[in-house]
């Protein structure tokens, strides 16, 4: 069973268990003794069943259990016990016909509640609160139990006399309507006061984490301001300069539909920008009229921080009749894409994107046919839809599939075979032949697929819509590739595809080690108290930054605890992944800068600290991103003099 599965397993057992308790004691003090008896041994299972799943996930981890070992089940099992104990015999004897002790029978319909309190009490927790568990955490929940079992019994009526051997007149014991509204008034008043103290404790200021390493050093610091690119461009290169305006404007959906996009030149995508190996790129962004600020964030592309376009980090937002000049070197090649990083999961929806491709300086192998596919999806229909292309049989393809999306896309090409050749730009060792595999793209990842034009034609799916065509003469029918059914198709797995080789990085031992748990929880975000999207337990900006020193080898674990998958994205860096779920990366070195992180799931990745600066480092997801999921990752000595509040500016302006 997937880990995402136990997780809502646990999830029902504990919903269920806690209303098997709370209806075995709200039966109990309606006098029915019979199907009291009956809900308290469905407590008892549900409570095994659910110290069955807590043991199975803890062997998937203890980022997926840690509250639930050190708090929940201990509360329970505890409240459980005691219920069976002091519950089960008088109600028994009730139910039987035997003598009847009041007293006991009182005290047994509070301990039936009070288990139902903490089987709520653990899912709460779990839920609003998660990894890591803190001590202020578990003493709130344990006094909120307490509190709400004394409450309770306060609530019950005392029995007059205490029966013995003869049957009850008035039978059982009735809850007061003041009684309970004690019960919910008291339990809520304790448990807002807990949380807004947790809550005031998760704005505090962020402070950084060191990994293992040392701390801050007291070198002199160089401010990202200062971290720009070269003015030249590298020996035989020349020099790109492109003009950007980001600007509003209708932009025609392939659906027919117009959609008011927020554009670079006027169209989504922007200006398709290219270069070659070694050539400089300059892009000179001119915001028109988009009010709320742009900026040009190089995806996966690893340029000097000064040049990353996060505004309040590495620049201010460029806001209307402003602009901002870019510059760096192409010494990446592949396909890359960029876009505005200013209230991004707004402003890239609406279409401030692009793609960059750049071209090795010798290609021995050009392909015959080079065509990006930016999948992208607006409010009225996909960007990419229907699109069509002639390639003569035998000619060489070369397909660039860029996902601009928050979501992650399921591309599937039918009517050929084809290879793998680049994951998030960079080349595979060995890519394989195959077919019939579908080729999942986290949310801002890219892949480059190659292969021969046969003689009929070949259909790229996107999520089981064809997106484009490609012909081996305009007139050539659809053919077998349009009836494929590409959801039955397994997935390609990268971590096994192609030749491992060795990679320039020691990736043994690491100079510094984080570990990301990535969930939904009650947090500060902004200052706002929401239902965050976190990143241990907390949102931005108050998660501790990652401090790093230049030439460390850093090493991530991120780990999944939610139900929503995560394209975590680290700028400036790519990653090379080590492992998924434990189960090693066997194929081609893996570097990617977007790796999706499903429910459930644990990743290892490695990454030497070679490009000094502060670094965002997040979900793309970009609704997520907003959410909280976001952090920096900050080089030993490096300072920014851009700041405010929304240092990641995914807020609009207030
Ligand atoms: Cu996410």
């Amino acid at each position: 069973m997937t880990t995402a599965a136990l997780t809502v397993l646990d999830h029902a057992w504990a919903l269920l268990g806690a209303g098997a308790w709370l209806a075995a004691g709200v039966t109990a003090a309606l006098g029915r003794a019979r199907a009291a008896l009956v809900l308290l041994v469905a407590g008892l299972v549900l409570t095994l069943a659910k110290a069955g799943s807590v043991a199975v996930l803890a062997g998937r981890g203890w980022w997926f259990v840690q509250e639930k070992v050190l708090l929940g089940m201990p509360l329970l099992a505890t409240a459980a016990l005691v219920a069976a104990v002091v519950a089960g015999p008088p109600l028994r004897a009730w139910a039987t016909g035997a003598p009847r002790r009041l007293g006991r029978e009182r005290a047994g319909t509070v301990a039936l509640f009070t288990a139902g309190y903490a089987a709520l009490a653990g899912f709460v927790v779990t839920y609003l609160v998660g990894y890591p568990l803190t001590l202020p955490t578990a003493l709130i929940a344990v006094g909120v139990v307490a509190a709400a079992a004394l409450l309770t019994a306060r609530s019950l009526p005392a029995p007059h006399v205490d029966v013995v051997g003869e049957e009850a007149p008035n039978a059982g014991l009735s809850l007061s309507r003041r009684g309970f509204l004690g019960v919910a008034g008291g339990v809520v008043a304790i448990g807002a006061t807990g949380t807004g103290a947790s809550l005031s404790v998760l704005s505090a200021a962020p402070g950084h984490t060191v990994g293992g390493g040392p701390g801050p050093s007291r070198r002199p610091t160089v401010s990202v301001a200062d971290l720009r690119g070269p003015d030249t461009p590298a020996p035989g290169g020349v020099r790109r300069a492109y003009g950007v305006t980001a600007r509003k404007a209708a932009v025609r959906l392939p659906s027919g539909q117009d959609v008011d996009a927020w554009t670079f030149d006027g169209a989504a995508p922007g200006p398709h920008l290219t270069a070659t190996e070694g050539d400089l790129v300059e892009v000179r962004l001119v915001n028109q009229d988009i009010d709320e600020g742009v900026t040009m964030h190089w995806h996966g592309y690893d340029v000097p921080c000064g040049e990353d376009g996060v505004p309040g980090l590495s620049q201010p937002a460029v806001a209307p009749g402003d602009a901002f000049l870019y510059r760096f070197r192409a010494d990446q090649v592949g396909t890359y894409w960029y876009h505005t990083h200013y209230a991004s999961h707004v402003g890239v929806r609406r279409g401030l994107y692009g793609v960059l491709v750049v071209a090795p300086r010798t290609d021995p192998d050009p392909a015959d046919l080079d065509v990006v596919v930016p999948v992208h999806t607006f409010t009225g229909g996909a960007a990419v839809a229907g699109v069509e292309h002639v390639a003569a049989a035998g000619s060489s393809v070369r397909l660039r599939l860029v996902n601009t999306d928050s979501d992650p896309r399921r591309f599937a090409l039918a009517g050929t075979s084809y290879r793998v050749v680049a994951v998030d730009g960079r080349d595979l060792q060995g890519p394989g032949e195959t077919s019939r595999t579908a080729v999942r793209v986290a949310a801002g990842g890219r892949r480059d697929l190659v292969f021969v034009m046969p003689e009929t034609a070949v259909a790229l799916f996107v999520d089981g819509v064809v997106a484009v065509w490609l012909r081996p003469r305009p007139d050539a029918p659809d053919g077998e590739a349009a009836t494929q059914d590409t959801a039955a198709w397994p997935e390609l797995d990268l971590l096994t595809y192609g030749t491992s080789t060795p990679v320039p990085l020691r990736t043994a031992s690491a100079d510094r080690q984080f570990t990301l748990v990535l969930d939904r929880g009650l947090a500060m975000v902004d200052g706002r108290p929401a239902f965050a999207q976190t990143v241990n337990g907390r949102g931005h900006p108050s998660i501790p930054d990652q401090l790093v020193a230049e030439g460390d080898v850093v090493r991530f674990t991120v780990v999944n605890r939610s139900l929503e998958t995560h394209p975590w994205h680290l700028h400036g860096h790519p990653v090379l992944i080590l492992s998924r779920n434990g189960q090693p990366s066997s194929g081609s070195p893996l570097w990617m800068d977007t790796f999706d992180v499903r429910p459930g799931e644990v990743w290892e990745v490695v990454f030497q600290a070679n490009n000094p600066g502060i670094w965002m480092n997040h979900c793309h997801n970009l609704p997520h991103a907003d959410q909280g999921m976001m952090l920096r990752l900050r080089y030993d000595g490096v300072s920014t003099p851009f700041h405010g509040a929304h240092a990641a500016g995914h807020r609009h302006p207030s």
